[in-house]
């Protein structure tokens, strides 16, 4: 998607701080964290949102929690994590491109609205 900000840091023409990429996903380091842990774990596929999730995209989704214990490991999550996902307008999502929050670091409030 030419527009699309996640697909530019997927193509590499806006760079980002990776933590972990194969041919299926990437994760980076996002740029305005909420946590002392905040990394954005988001498919190479463009699929715009959550909402978007069908049996032909399904596998990547599935995929990414294959990957995420092992991206939370590499990055000291020891003590657990939280994954976020936000969706279209009423979730706040401000980028539409799939992705989830991976968050530690810390004990996390337990508020989720
Ligand atoms: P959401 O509100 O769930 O759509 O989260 C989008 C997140 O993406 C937000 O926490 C800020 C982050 N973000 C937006 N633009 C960039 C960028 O260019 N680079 C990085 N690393 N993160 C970005």
């Amino acid at each position: 998607m030419a527009d699309c900000i996640f697909c530019k840091i997927i193509d590499g023409s806006i760079p980002s701080n990776k933590v972990y990429e194969d041919d299926k996903i990437i994760a980076f380091h996002d740029l305005e964290p909420q946590a002392p842990v905040h990394v954005l774990v988001v498919p190479k596929q463009h699929i715009s949102c959550a909402d978007e999730i069908d049996e032909s995209n399904a596998d990547v989704i599935a995929y990414i929690f294959t990957k995420i214990p092992q991206i939370a490991k590499s990055l000291g999550l020891e003590n657990g994590y939280r994954i976020v996902n936000n969706c279209g307008d009423d979730g706040c999502q401000s980028v539409k491109h799939i992705h989830f929050h991976l968050l530690g670091g810390k004990k996390l409030r337990g508020q989720m609205s």
